[in-house]
Order: structure tokens, then sequence, then C-alpha cells
């Protein structure tokens, strides 16, 4: 493409446009015809003609702005095409842009009849729209011999190309040249094949940079038949291609642009095999699937920033997933932590920037997407299995203010009957604010009253900013004391201790939570925190890290090249100090340049080791901000959204998101966190959310009451029937987990992961799935009071009546009162189910039941997993209980697989729900015929009363 871009550019400039020196109204030209060769005022004949365009005055008035300037061809022809280019011939992101028209008025037509390439920004403010064509051929390295075998792949040297002379202009005239300094002379290029299904492509120069301590697994499998092959070119200049063996495709194609691997400036672009290509976080995206059509960059640095189109957000996911053309699917993992930004062009290209690391590239080869998942976890960590209350609806608010407004939304909750399984405190319940206090004053009594909410089967969690304020005594405020003493802080240059502001009155050290000694002094604070207030799980947040000042308290941040590299990536605040501390403070890790957007990742390991010493038990982490692999120890939610319509569907694709980045754990805030919520966009909310992987309803501070309870006994009703759903799959969801930590599945599930053969569903981002079997389609708009839902190629049956759909792989469209939400079970699957209850310390006791849904083959097979829910490592202990389900042939098994779990063998197994079986005059369970079935006008056949326990085999026939 570069290479095309280069000719047609030489060509225009070798060959001027051949226009006639001018013309006036004798050219006779038709007026609808006429294309404006001077748009705006001030046109004259002479500068018209100036310009080789026909002068021909119309007469006033002239309603339809016919131009008197206008351009012309010499053969008296119909006006070709404008000379030079536009966006789609010769795209440039802004920084590569060399503005053709400093300081002029320009337009389409002034712009291009200079050969000019003329595309305009989306965005306001940022560089010329007019620029000197071409790309210029800079930058770039060659390849010195052939590639060297080394262990498991492939070594390539290479060597700086010495820029081109005629491109000397374009190189000079570079926005920002200064970003260009310290270019590596030479890089070696390591192709690592892990596995068969593992690439990891490494560029590194010989100077030790920073490299992101991620703690990479080795896969499994051998290498002998990879599905990938990775091939190099060095005409003009050196890339590299990734290619998928079996088809061809190529996934990955490095010559789509510049590479520039200096100090502080690395850039490489690449053709993505399609543009069904999704991820990338953390950030507010409008569509899972890219829009390559949009140039939108997307910046990642973690700040404390709520969700705003292209902002930069808490976590930093350099990681996507590509749907091929075909179906196969691949993702690529760019391990870095550096500021940095991916632009998705049009092309399709992606152009990736950063200001620091390596560049160092995981492919993970599927070809199914949850293969990806699969293989993308196993290399950065698998998911925790959440504690079983976990998966419980979860309420929080930030501004309860006193304990009497938390008891009040905790019992307007239970006087609905509404399933409530863990409450939150918030910063409001601290004493000044004060990390590992609680007020005295505004929440009396708390410590008990957390005891009295578990004798009710509710848990509590509380929150952790990660500073700690310097105001208070140290002989009273032992977090500083022993932070003091075990020196954890992070540091100036100078060696004194940075100094910010949050949320405590007085200023704060940041602690370093890259050092070994923070994440002891962490653990014990956390451990010694549960003697005063019995948390079962912490909520992490602030820690990007948020800062209220940019830098340090007194005086900001020193000019320098870590806090003012050359290129800075489209961040907000175009600083990377804004909101958070300086580049050039120091950490165990490295510069707060480089380690920056892990600070979050650093604390999650001990947090949640803490957690659980505290406790005793599995506990659970929520983090805000989060980078590769942080899922192995965190869930998510997604941030401070907001209390509007469109964050109902931004919230789905931000789940699926989570998901495919190994994060399955996540939610965004049920009702909304800024602004106050409404009744009906509440409402809609709840009903989504009890479908959320992660359930919770939080809110901010001062604005009205949106717990579920708030609103009256409509909204009530139909929240406590979304969750009372919910809490019936919870066996379900919990085995989706088991899957997510065993073999790295997704738990919230795109359709195109099951169906990555349809089309239509590469598009779909406002109906999601549970695993394989349950498709989620819940109303996302305003004053709507249906759903056109996309139904794939399967069958599906209503959830709640157990009627099949007639329609496959189309659009319906759904009436769906306030009061509901559409679920469909898909045919094929087996979903484990119990008995629900107020809070899952009950239903956990419950009866188990089955939903069995038939496919075009009358088969279907699950699995049922189940342990006590709160103990840690049940699954390395195998410790639990798990039993497959397969149907065939009007027959379901059982089969057990791990009996476990002691506890299983006094569960009742009592219901079956079997879906597309058509009419059932005989039902056998066990070879014993039963007669406690029924067909249900729906078709659903309902077997009831039965007395079965899980742990022994079961099998039960129709016909
Ligand atoms: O800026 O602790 O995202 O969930 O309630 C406010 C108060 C700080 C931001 C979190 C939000 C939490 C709030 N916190």
């Amino acid at each position: 493409m570069k290479f095309l871009v280069l000719i047609s550019a030489l060509a225009v400039f070798l060959a001027p446009a051949a226009r006639a020196q001018g013309h006036g109204c004798e050219a006779n030209i038709e007026d609808s015809l006429k294309q404006d060769c001077y748009p705006g005022e001030g046109a004259s004949e002479e500068s018209c003609r100036a310009r080789d365009c026909v002068w021909c005055p119309v007469a006033e008035p002239n309603p339809d702005n016919i131009p008197w300037c206008f351009v012309y061809e010499a053969d008296g022809s119909t006006p070709g095409p404008l000379p030079g280019f536009g966006c789609e011939e010769n795209y440039l992101p802004g920084e590569d842009r060399v503005d053709c028209a400093p300081g002029e008025p320009t337009n389409e037509i002034l712009c291009r009849n200079k050969n000019c390439t003329w595309c305009p920004y989306e965005e306001d403010g940022v560089t010329p729209w007019c620029y000197i064509p071409g790309t210029p051929s800079v930058g770039g390295y060659y390849m010195v011999g052939e590639p060297i075998t080394i262990t498991n792949g492939l070594r390539v040297n290479l060597i700086k190309a010495v820029a081109n002379e005629s491109f000397t202009f374009a190189l000079e005239n570079r926005p920002n040249p200064k970003a260009w300094e310290g270019e590596a002379e030479t890089l070696t290029l390591d192709a690592e094949f892990q596995s068969n299904y593992r690439l990891r492509v490494k560029i590194y120069n010989t100077t030790s940079r920073f490299e992101v301590p991620l703690n990479v697994q080795a896969p499994t499998g051998g290498n002998q038949n990879p599905l990938y092959e990775i091939q190099f070119e060095n005409d003009p200049l050196f890339s590299f291609k990734v290619v998928r063996k079996s088809t061809g495709t190529v996934l990955f194609d490095s010559s789509a642009g510049q590479f520039i691997f200096a100090e502080q400036y690395l850039t490489m672009s690449w053709a993505p095999a399609s543009e069904n290509v999704y991820g990338i976080g953390e950030n507010e995206q409008k569509s899972f699937k890219h829009d390559f059509s949009q140039n939108i960059t997307w910046a990642l640095w973690g700040r404390d920033q709520p969700p705003s189109f292209t902002a930069n957000m808490y976590g930093v996911q350099p990681y996507y997933t590509v749907l091929e053309n075909d179906g196969n699917a691949h993702s690529v993992a760019v391990v870095n932590a550096n500021a940095q930004q991916f632009s998705m062009n049009s092309g399709p290209v992606i152009k990736y920037i950063t200001t620091g690391g390596v560049l160092d590239f995981y492919f993970f080869l599927g070809p199914t997407p949850e293969n990806t998942v699969q293989q993308y976890t196993e290399a950065v960590g698998r998911p925790q299995l959440p504690p079983y209350w976990a998966l419980g609806f979860q309420l929080c608010r930030y501004g309860y203010n006193n304990i009497e407004n938390m008891k009040a939304a905790v019992d307007r909750t239970a006087q609905y009957g509404i399933p409530h399984d863990v409450q939150y405190g918030d910063i409001d319940i601290m004493h000044k604010a004060l990390d590992f206090t609680y007020s005295r004053e505004n929440f009396p009594g708390l410590p008990d009253y957390v005891k009295e909410l578990k004798t009710k089967g509710i848990k509590f969690m509380t929150i952790l900013d990660p500073c700690i304020s310097i105001g208070e005594d140290p002989e009273e405020y032992r977090p500083l004391k022993l932070g003091n003493e075990m020196d954890v802080w992070v540091k100036k240059v100078d060696g004194s201790p940075v100094v910010g502001r949050v949320w405590p009155q007085d200023p704060v050290y940041f602690p370093d939570y890259s050092k070994n000694a923070t994440k002891e002094w962490w653990k014990i604070l956390i451990r010694e925190f549960h003697d005063l207030l019995e948390y079962d799980g912490l909520w992490i947040d602030m820690n990007e890290p948020a800062n209220f000042v940019d830098g340090d308290i007194d005086g900001g941040c020193t000019q320098n090249s870590l806090n003012n590299p050359p290129f800075v990536p489209r961040i907000q605040g175009n600083y990377l100090p804004s909101k958070t501390i300086c580049g050039d403070h120091v950490q165990e890790a490295g510069n707060h340049y480089d380690v920056h957007s892990l600070y979050g990742w650093f604390q999650s390991e001990p947090t949640l080791t803490g957690t659980r010493e505290g406790s005793g038990k599995r506990a659970l982490v929520l983090s805000r901000s989060t980078f590769l692999g942080s899922g192995h120890w965190v869930a998510h939610w997604l941030g401070d959204n907001w209390s509007k319509w469109d964050n109902l569907h931004f919230s789905i694709i931000g789940i699926l998101q989570y998901n495919q980045f190994g994060v399955p754990f996540a939610g965004s805030d049920i009702c909304g966190f800024i602004g106050s919520s409404n009744a009906e966009l509440c409402q809609r909310w709840m009903e989504l959310g009890a479908f959320y992987p992660f359930s919770r309803n939080h809110n901010g501070i001062d604005y009205v009451d949106q717990d579920p309870g708030a609103w009256g006994a409509a909204i009530a009703e139909s929240s406590k029937n979304a969750l009372l759903v919910r809490y019936t799959l919870l066996p379900y969801l919990y085995t989706l987990f088991f899957r997510s930590v065993t073999e790295g599945n997704t738990v919230a599930r795109a359709l195109w992961h099951e169906f990555p053969q349809d089309p239509a569903t590469r598009n779909i981002d406002r109906q999601f799935m549970w695993g394989s079997g349950l498709l989620i389609s819940a109303v996302l708009d305003e004053g709507s009071t249906s759903v056109d839902a996309y139904l794939p190629n399967a069958r599906l049956y209503n959830y709640f009546d157990g009627a099949e759909e007639a329609t496959k792989a189309d659009s319906i469209t759904i009436p769906t009162p306030l009061d509901k939400i559409n679920l469909h079970v898909r045919g094929g699957n087996v979903l484990p189910t119990q008995e629900p209850a107020i809070n899952t310390e009950i239903s956990r006791n419950n009866p188990f039941g089955l939903i069995v849904a038939l496919d075009e083959e009358g088969a279907a097979s699950g699995s049922l997993y189940f342990d006590d829910g709160d103990s840690i490592g049940t699954i390395e202990n195998e410790e639990y209980f798990l039993a497959d389900f397969a149907v065939a042939s009007n027959t379901l098994t059982s089969t057990v697989v791990k009996n476990g779990y002691a506890e299983m063998s006094q569960k009742k197994l009592t219901t079956v729900r079997l879906l597309g079986a058509g009419t059932v005059g005989a039902v056998t369970v066990n070879g014993a015929a039963i007669t406690s079935f029924t067909t249900l006008p729906s078709g659903e056949v309902l077997i009831t009363s039965l007395d079965l326990n899980p742990t022994t085999p079961i099998t039960i026939t129709w016909a």
C-alpha cells in the first residue's frame, strides 16, 4: 500500500494537471456541472483564472448558488476528478501529516488543486486537513542476511535503513522530528514458535529497555505442526507477515506503514486479516466491532476517567481478536505498558505507536473465537473462581453517608423479596476517607452490622484506595507508620516520597506496589483490617493511580523527556502526568513513565492474597485499573458510567471485551453511576444487569437512590423477577466460571463466538450469551417496548414458557413490556438450575433442576460444577463435584466426573424441563416409569417430583 501511494504521489508531482490557463463564459458549461473552484469569499476574475478555472459571473439573485468560478477541462469535457488525493487514496494519521497550506485558509478544491491530500479529521483541532501526499520513506529497517534458526524459532537481524534523499524535505517537516531521536541502528527480531497455536514475535535492541514483567505461562502441546507461518520481506524495506497455513489468510502484514524504533517512539502499522476486529481497551466503544472507516485513534494510558468516546480510561488492554472472513479467529496481544495508541484506519490498517518498551507480539491462532481466549488466558493467567455468593446480586452506593441509609437500602431490598447477596461500603464509611478505618460517627456499630448481615446470608465488601494520608499522627495511624518503616512509597528523583492528593483532607503518599516490601505491608494491613471489619472481599479503586493534582503536590513535574516525551499519544490532557504522578517518579519496577499503567496490576495479587489471608476464605477482589492478565486475580467493573440510556448498550460491549481480555467477572454499575437515574432506565437496567456476570447496582454520591427497592412496587417486582431467573441459573453460571478457570472460556459471550460462520452475528453487540446456552436480548432504548432480536441458526426456546421459536438466522421483533427481558435457551444445551431464594446461602441448598434443550438431532450436553462456594483451592484440591450430561436418542444420562464435595450427596435434583422433544407419552427414570410429567401447551415437557441425587448417575428416557 505504501509503495502504491508513493508511486501515485510521484506521478502527480511530475505531471501537473492538464487544465487550460483559465477561461471566461465562452467555456459555456452547464450550470449543474460547475464545480466550485473558489469556495467562500474573495474570488475575482484574476484570482480565479490564476487557478486555471473559469470565471463566469451569474446574474443575481443566484438562489442555487451557482459558482462564478469553476473547474473546467481544456477540451470542453465534463470536469474530471480533482487532482491530489482524498482520504481513501492517501490517508495519513495526524502525526504523519505535513501541512500543504500552512497559514492559508483551505478547502477541498484549493487543497487538491495544489496536488495535495484533503482528508478532514472527525475530531477538532488536530493536524492539517490538507497535507503533502505520500508516506515519507523514513524509518524502516533491512534484514541482514537470512533468518537464523534458534531454539523453537527464527531470529532476524535488522539494520536501520538510510533515509532516502528525496524525502528529506518530508523528514525535516515532520510535526515533531524529535520523536525520531535515538532510532535503534540495529534490532533483533525473535520469532518464537511457542506452540502450534502460539507465536511470539519480539523486536528489541541491545540497549536494555523496559519490558513488562508479565509472567507468561508455557503453553501445552508441542510446536511440531504450527497453524501459522511467519514470512519476511526485505523490499522495499523489512516487513513480516503472519499467515494461517490452512487457509493462506494473512493475519498480520507489517508492510502497511512505517516501522520506526526510536528511543521514545516505536511505531508499526499492519493490515489485519479482516475488518472484524474486536478489543483494545479501556475506553468507551460505541460498537464492539471496530469501524475502520472512522480512522479512530484509541490511546491507552491508565486514567481516572469516566467513559467518554475515545478517552483513555482506567485499564490498559492492548489485546484484540480478529474474526477472519471465513470464520476462523485469532487474537493478538501487544505486551507493552507505555503510553500508546492504536489507530484503526481505513484499509484496514492498524497503526500502532508506543512511547517505550519493546515491540512484543503474541499471536493466538484459535481457530475458534473461544480458542483464542483459552489460549490467551493460558498465557497470561486464567481467572479465579469467584465465591458462589459473588454471583448473587450486589448492592452499593457512594454516599449512603450514614449507617441508617445503608440499612434502609438493605431493608427495602429485603422487604420486596429482591435477592441480595453482597452489600458494599464505599469511602463514605471511612473515617476522614482514611483506608483501613470506618467512621464511628457516621457508621456507628458498622462492624456489628456486618456480622448481622452475615447471619442473614449477606456478605460485605468494602473499598480501599491505594494512597495513604500523611496528615495523621503516625503513632495513631498504622498504615503510615508501618509504611514509613517498611519504606514502601513511590519516590521522587531526589529519593523523597511523592506527595499527591486524593480523598483524604491531607496529602497522600503513593505506595509502590511493584515492590515486595509494599506487597507485604499491604497484606499485613489487609489482614489486620479483617479484625476490625469482617469483609468478605475488597474493592480497589483509584489505582491508575489517580491524583487530584498533576504530578507532585509541590511543583508538578520537572520538564524532561519522561514527563514530556517528544511524542504524546492522544490521551486526555495531552500530558502524561495529567491526573496522576510524574513520569520520572521512581518505582522498584522502573520509572513511572514505564510502569504507570501497571499500578493496579501490581496491586492486584497482594490484595487478593491479603484478602484471602484476612478472611480465610476464597474472597473476591474488584479492581478499577487492569492490565493484561489482571483477570488472574481480580474482577472488574466498568467504572464511573453514566445514568444514561446509551450506557446500557455500551455496558454489553465492555463486558464482552473484558471476557475476551480474560476478566470474565465483569459488569457495569447497574442504573448508572454519574447522574440521577430514573424509573424506566433503572428498571430496564436491573433487568439487563441481572445477566451481567458481575451484577452490582452502584450509584454516585448526591444522586437519587437507585437501589431496586427505591422505586416502588412495580420496579421492585420486575427487578426481583429478573434476579430470580439469574438465581435459578446460578449453577449454570458457576459452571461457566469453572470452565473459564480450567479452560479459559468466556462467560458472557458474543454471538459471533458461537456462530462465527454467520456474518449477521459480527455486528451484534446489543444481545449477548451466557456460554453457548442462553441468549439475552434486553430493551436498551428509552420508551421502547420491543426488541429487534437476531435469532441465530439454532433451535431456540423461550426461557419462560419453553416455546420454540420458528425464526432462524433472522431478526424478529419481540414485544417486551417494561417488566420483561427476553431470554432464549439454545438447543443442544443442558443447563443446570436450582430453585432461587433471596440469597445464595439459601438457594445453594434448594433442589436442583435441569433445562434440557434439544438441537436438530435431538441431542444436548452440559455440565454441573458445584463446591462449597467459599473455600480456597477447591479445584486444585479436587474438592468439588462435576457431572456431565448428555442427551441422545431420547435419553439423558449423567456421568459423575468428580465427586469431591461431600455435601453434594445431600442435595436433590427434582425437576427437568425438556424442550424440543415433542409430545411425550412415557418417561422412565433410572429404568422405572414415572407419571409426574406433563406436556405444556408450549411443547415443553415438564418432569417434576423427581427424587434424584446428583452424585448417582441418572438416566431419563422419554417416548
Ligand atoms: O471519584 O469511592 O469509580 O465506583 O464509588 C470517586 C468513590 C471515587 C470512584 C469509583 C466509584 C466509587 C468512587 N470512586
